[in-house]
C-alpha cells in the first residue's frame, strides 16, 4: 500500500519524493486527495438537506481530509521516510477565512458530521475572495488587510453550474465552485460556493477599502463588508440575495432532475437557514414557484413553510437583521410583492405589531419571516433556547410552541482532538480503545482512571508537550517568547463587549499592580488573547488597543515581566486555534450571562483538558452540569438577574466605579500615565469613558468575583495531581459536545433524512 502511495505521489510530482519541495509536495497531496474524494461514494437518500450559511469557517483542509479518508498516518510515514514533514507541508496551505466566528465554525463542524453520519446534505454559501480580513497590529492597533486565499491550486473545483440572478436593473451570472466534504471513514458531501467571474480584487485599496457601488466587481470580495452606511447595507443585501437565489435555483434544478413533483418538494428537501442571512430563500422560493412553476400563492407558501427551518444564534439586538423596505425595493424589487404578501398574512392572522414582518418604521424583520414561514426554529444551547422561549421570542413561542426546540451545539472531534492534539487522542485510544472516534460518549470510560496516578501524570506530560509546541509556534510566527512553565490562560474569540475581553484585561491590571506591590505569584502567568474586531466597531478596537498597550508595558517592565506576560495573537483563525487549544490550562468563557448563545470554543478547550473559568452562560451551563462543581470555576451574576437588570435599567456602572476603590483603581489604569505614554490617549480615554459611564455588558458588575475566582484557580493549579483529575473529568465528559450528537438530534427532530 505504502509503495503504491509513493508511486502515485511520484507520478503526480513527475519527480522523486526525495527531491520535491514542500510546495510541490503540498500541490501533489492536494491533487491526490481531490482525486480520491472525486471518486468516493456520495451520500444519497430520497430526502436531501441544504445547509445555507453566509459563513463556513472550514480551516485548512489537507490534514483533516487525510484523517477522514483514513490515510493520514500512511501519508505521514511515507513523507517522513523521504525526509519530509507533513506539518511543515501544511504550512503552505492558505486558510480560507470564510467566517467570522462560532456561527461559521459551527457550520464547518456540521458539514463534517453530516458527511460522517452518512446523511445526504450539502452546504451552500459564497466564495468570498478575501474572506473576512487579515488582521495586522501596528502602533498597538488593529489594521485590516485583504486576505486572499484562492490560488491556482486550491480545494475549490469549478463546476459548469451557473444561474442567472436577477436584480433591479441588471442580471448577474453566477459560477458554482465545489469543495468536497469527506466523512470520517465514509461518504462524501459537497460545499457549494457561488461566485461571480467579474469580481476584481484590484479595486481594493488602503487596506480593505473599495467602491461599494460596483456590484459586479465587489459582490464576493469580502464577508460582512462594512455596513455602517447605506451602500454597505445595500451590498449586504446584494450578497444575501445572490446566495439564496443561487441556492433556490440549485435546489429546484436538483429536484427536477430527480423527477420530484415540486408540489411535494418538502417531502424530498429540507433547508436549514443558518441565522437570518439566508432568510430571503423563503420569499425567493415562493417567487420561483408562483412565477415560473405556476403554483398559486397559497400552495407555494404552504410548500415552502414545510421545507425551511431556522436556527437562531444570538439575542443581541444589533445582530438581528432588519432591512429598510426601500433598500430591499432598490435591490430586489421583484421579491417585494412576496414579502408584502407574507406580511399581509401575518397581519391578517395576528394583531400584535411585535410579530409583524414589516414594522411601522418600514423595517423588514428577517427573523420574523423565518419564524412565521418556517416549520422549525431552534436555539443553540439549553439556556439560549430557554431565553428565546421565555423572553426574546416569547410571543412567537406562544403562537408556535411546537416549532421550538433546542439543539445544543457541538464540535467535530476529528479536527478538534484527533487532528489538533494527536498525542492526546492516541493516549486516550491506548486507555479506552478507538471506539470513541465513532462514539464520543465512550470518553466516559476515562472516568475509570480518575485515581490512576500514572494516567494523571501522563495527562500533565501531554499538556506540557503541547505548551512547548505552542511556545515554538509563537516564536516562529510572532517572535514572542513565552515560558512553558507558566500557566497558560487563554481567551480566543471574536472581540465583542459582551464577551468581556475588557474584564480579562482589567484582571491583568490587577495582577500587574499586585506584582508591583511585591505580591509575587507562585508561578508565572501567560495571558493569551486572540480576537478580530469588526472594522467599524470602535470600542472593540479600543479594547484591542488597551490589551496591546498593556502587553507592551508589562514586557518592558523587568519587575513584572518574569511573572506576567500578555500575548495578543495576530490574525486569530482556525489554524491558530488548533495550536492554542491543546496548550491551554485555563479556558476563559466569561461572557455576560444570557448573552453568549452557546460558545463552541468552550467545548474545544474542555475536550483538550483545559479547565473552564466561566459564567453561567450558553453551553457553559451544560459543561458545569456535566463536570460538576469540582471541575469548573463559575463566577458572576446569573442570567435571570441580568435580564431583570436590563428590564429595569437599574444597572449603574458609575455608581459601582465611584463606590469601590479597587474597581476605580483598575479602571483608571486605562488612562494612566504609563499606558498613555505607550498608546493613544484618544482611544484609551474613550474606552475609559465607555466603561465608567455605560458598561453596557456589565464588566464591572462581575469584576471582583472574577478576580477572586481566577486567583483561586491559580492556587488550585499548584496541586498538580488534583488539577490533572480536573483535566481528566473535563475530557471524559466532553463526549456530549460532539457535533455527531448535535447532528443526530437535528436529523431526528427537524430534518428526518
Ligand atoms: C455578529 C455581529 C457581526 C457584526 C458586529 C456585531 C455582531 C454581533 C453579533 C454577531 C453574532 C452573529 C451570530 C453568531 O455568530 N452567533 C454565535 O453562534 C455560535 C454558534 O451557534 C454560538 O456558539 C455563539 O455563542 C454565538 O455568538
Amino acid at each position: 500500500m505504502n509503495q503504491k502511495l509513493e508511486q502515485q505521489l511520484e507520478v503526480i510530482l513527475g519527480e522523486s519524493l526525495d527531491k520535491a519541495s514542500n510546495e510541490e509536495l503540498y500541490i501533489a497531496l492536494l491533487k491526490f486527495t481531490k482525486e480520491k474524494m472525486r471518486t468516493m461514494n456520495r451520500n444519497s437518500g430520497t430526502r436531501k438537506l441544504y445547509y445555507i450559511s453566509a459563513e463556513f469557517l472550514i480551516g485548512k483542509l489537507l490534514s483533516n481530509n487525510l484523517i477522514n479518508l483514513g490515510i493520514f498516518d500512511e501519508v505521514r510515514e511515507v513523507l517522513e521516510r523521504h525526509g519530509h514533514c507533513l506539518t511543515e507541508i501544511e504550512e503552505i496551505e492558505l486558510e480560507p477565512s470564510l467566517g467570522n466566528g462560532g456561527l461559521g465554525r459551527l457550520a464547518a463542524c456540521f458539514l463534517d458530521s453530516i458527511a460522517t453520519l452518512g446523511l445526504n446534505g450539502d452546504g451552500i454559501g459564497l466564495n468570498y475572495h478575501e474572506g473576512l480580513f487579515l488582521q495586522k497590529f501596528s502602533d498597538y492597533k488593529q489594521q485590516e488587510k485583504k486576505n486572499p486565499w484562492i490560488t491556482d491550486n486550491s480545494w475549490l473545483t469549478k463546476t459548469d453550474v451557473s444561474f442567472e440572478v436577477p436584480f433591479h436593473n441588471f442580471t448577474l451570472h453566477s459560477t458554482m465552485y465545489d469543495i468536497d466534504i469527506p466523512g470520517y471513514n465514509q461518504g462524501c458531501n459537497k460545499l457549494h460556493l457561488f461566485d461571480l467571474d467579474t469580481v476584481d480584487e484590484s479595486i481594493i485599496h488602503n487596506g480593505i477599502q473599495f467602491d461599494k457601488k460596483d456590484i459586479e466587481k465587489n459582490l464576493t470580495l469580502f464577508l460582512y463588508p462594512d455596513d455602517c452606511d447605506k451602500d454597505g447595507k445595500l451590498l449586504r443585501i446584494y450578497q444575501q440575495y445572490f446566495m439564496v437565489s443561487n441556492a433556490a435555483q440549485l435546489i429546484i434544478k436538483e429536484a427536477e432532475e430527480k423527477g420530484i413533483d415540486l408540489y411535494h418538494l418538502h417531502e424530498y428537501v429540507c433547508i436549514q437557514i443558518n441565522d437570518t442571512h439566508p432568510t430571503m430563500i423563503i420569499p425567493e422560493l415562493i417567487r420561483i414557484l408562483t412565477e415560473q412553476k405556476h403554483f398559486n400563492i397559497d400552495t407555494a407558501v404552504d410548500v415552502v413553510r414545510k421545507t425551511c427551518a431556522y436556527t437562531n444564534h444570538t439575542i443581541l439586538a444589533e445582530a438581528l437583521e432588519k432591512w429598510p423596505i426601500d433598500y430591499l425595493e432598490k435591490v430586489v424589487p421583484h421579491l417585494m410583492p412576496i414579502i408584502y404578501d407574507l406580511d399581509r398574512r401575518v397581519k391578517r392572522d395576528f394583531h400584535d405589531p411585535r410579530v409583524y414582518i414589516i414594522d411601522d418604521t418600514n423595517l423588514v424583520h428577517m427573523a420574523h419571516i423565518d419564524l412565521h414561514f418556517g416549520y422549525a426554529v431552534n436555539g443553540v444551547a439549553a439556556l439560549h433556547t430557554q431565553i428565546l422561549k421565555e423572553s426574546e421570542l416569547k410571543l412567537f413561542y406562544e403562537i408556535y410552541p411546537q416549532k421550538f426546540s433546542n439543539k445544543t451545539n457541538g464540535i467535530t472531534f476529528r479536527r478538534w482532538l484527533i487532528h489538533c492534539n494527536h498525542k492526546l487522542s492516541e493516549y486516550i485510544k491506548e486507555l479506552i480503545g478507538a471506539e470513541y472516534f465513532e462514539n464520543a460518549q465512550e470518553l466516559e470510560k476515562l472516568l475509570a482512571f480518575e485515581k490512576d496516578e500514572e494516567v494523571l501524570k501522563r495527562f500533565l506530560d501531554i499538556k506540557q508537550e503541547a505548551k512547548k509546541e505552542l511556545k515554538r509556534y509563537l516564536k516562529m510566527t510572532q517572535n514572542v517568547d513565552i515560558d512553558e512553565n507558566s500557566v497558560y490562560d487563554i481567551q480566543i474569540k471574536r472581540l465583542h463587549e459582551y464577551k468581556r475581553q475588557q474584564m480579562n484585561a482589567l484582571y491583568a491590571v490587577y495582577k500587574y499592580k499586585e506584582i508591583k506591590k511585591g505580591n509575587l505569584p507562585k508561578r508565572p502567568l501567560t495571558m493569551i488573547f486572540g480576537a478580530k474586531a469588526a472594522p467599524a466597531y470602535i470600542i472593540a478596537k479600543d479594547i484591542i488597543h488597551f490589551i496591546l498597550c498593556l502587553q507592551q508595558l508589562i514586557e518592558k517592565d523587568p519587575e513584572v515581566s518574569p511573572y506576567l506576560k500578555i500575548v495578543m495573537v495576530e490574525n486569530y483563525n482556525v489554524t491558530k486555534a488548533e495550536k492554542l487549544i491543546p496548550a491551554c490550562d485555563i479556558s476563559e468563557q466569561i461572557s455576560l450571562a444570557s448573552k453568549e448563545a452557546s460558545g463552541t470554543g468552550n467545548m474545544k478547550f474542555m475536550l483538550n483538558g483545559a479547565v473552564t473559568l466561566g459564567t453561567e452562560d450558553g453551553a457553559n451551563v451544560e459543561i458545569h452540569q456535566l463536570v460538576g462543581e469540582e471541575n469548573i470555576y463559575i463566577f458572576g451574576e446569573k442570567s435571570e438577574r441580568i435580564i431583570k437588570l436590563y428590564e429595569t435599567g437599574e444597572y449603574n456602572a458609575t455608581n459601582l466605579y465611584e463606590s469601590d476603590t479597587l474597581i476605580q483603581e483598575l479602571v483608571d489604569f486605562i488612562v494612566s500615565k504609563e499606558l498613555i505614554q505607550i498608546g493613544d490617549k484618544e482611544n484609551l480615554t474613550r474606552l475609559h469613558k465607555e466603561i465608567v459611564e455605560k458598561d453596557w455588558f456589565m464588566a464591572l458588575l462581575d469584576l471582583k468575583d472574577y478576580i477572586q475566582t481566577k486567583e483561586q484557580m491559580l492556587e488550585d493549579y499548584e496541586d498538580r495531581k488534583s488539577w490533572s483529575k480536573k483535566m481528566l473529568m473535563n475530557i471524559a465528559k466532553a463526549g456530549f459536545f460532539s457535533s455527531d450528537r448535535t447532528i443526530t438530534e437535528y436529523n431526528n427532530e427537524i430534518w428526518h433524512l
